[in-house]
């Protein structure tokens, strides 16, 4: 198994909700460890560009000013198929349509308010990552086998 790198943002109301540390415990449990961490409030031409994928869609108005509305949690995680792991820990987009014990089942408020963003694949893993941590150093961990 590939040891992968992918961005991790806990959304606004994750924030405000009070559950930066629940959500990264679920991380850390499921084997994705922080290398690198930043808590700042996004500017609109920050959000319009890291969901300029979005930008046709009917909720991309609503989705930037939401972004913006607060502080987010900027973070890249590293772990074995951080990737889909880290999208397996997330849950479904749709808090409503999530399995039991996700991150959104459980703390997310709508399909809009869902606490945390995931990379989808390794090619966005390394645009995100890149957008929000262009030059700061990304802690790699060593994986030593456990005493
Ligand atoms: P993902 O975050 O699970 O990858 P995407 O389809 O990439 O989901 O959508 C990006 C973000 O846009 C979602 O996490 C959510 O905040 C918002 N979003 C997606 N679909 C809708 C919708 O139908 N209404 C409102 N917001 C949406
Ligand atoms: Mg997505």
């Amino acid at each position: 198994m590939a040891i992968e790198r992918t961005l991790s943002i806990i959304k606004p109301d994750g924030v405000e909700k009070g559950v930066i540390g629940r959500v990264i415990s679920r991380f850390e449990t499921a084997g994705l460890k922080p290398v690198a961490i930043r808590l700042e409030r996004l500017s609109q031409a920050q959000a319009e560009g890291f969901y300029a994928v979005h930008r046709a869609r009917p909720f991309f108005g609503d989705l930037v000013k939401f972004m913006t509305g607060g502080p987010v949690v900027l973070m890249v995680l590293e772990g074995e198929n951080a990737i889909a792991r880290n999208r397996e820990v997330m849950g479904a987009t749709d808090p409503k349509k999530a399995a039991e014990g996700t991150i959104r089942k459980d703390f997310a408020t709508d399909i809009e308010k869902n606490t945390v963003h995931g990379s989808d694949s390794p090619e966005n893993a390394r645009t995100e990552i890149a957008y929000f941590f262009p030059e700061v150093q990304v802690h790699a961990y060593e994986w030593k086998a456990k005493r």
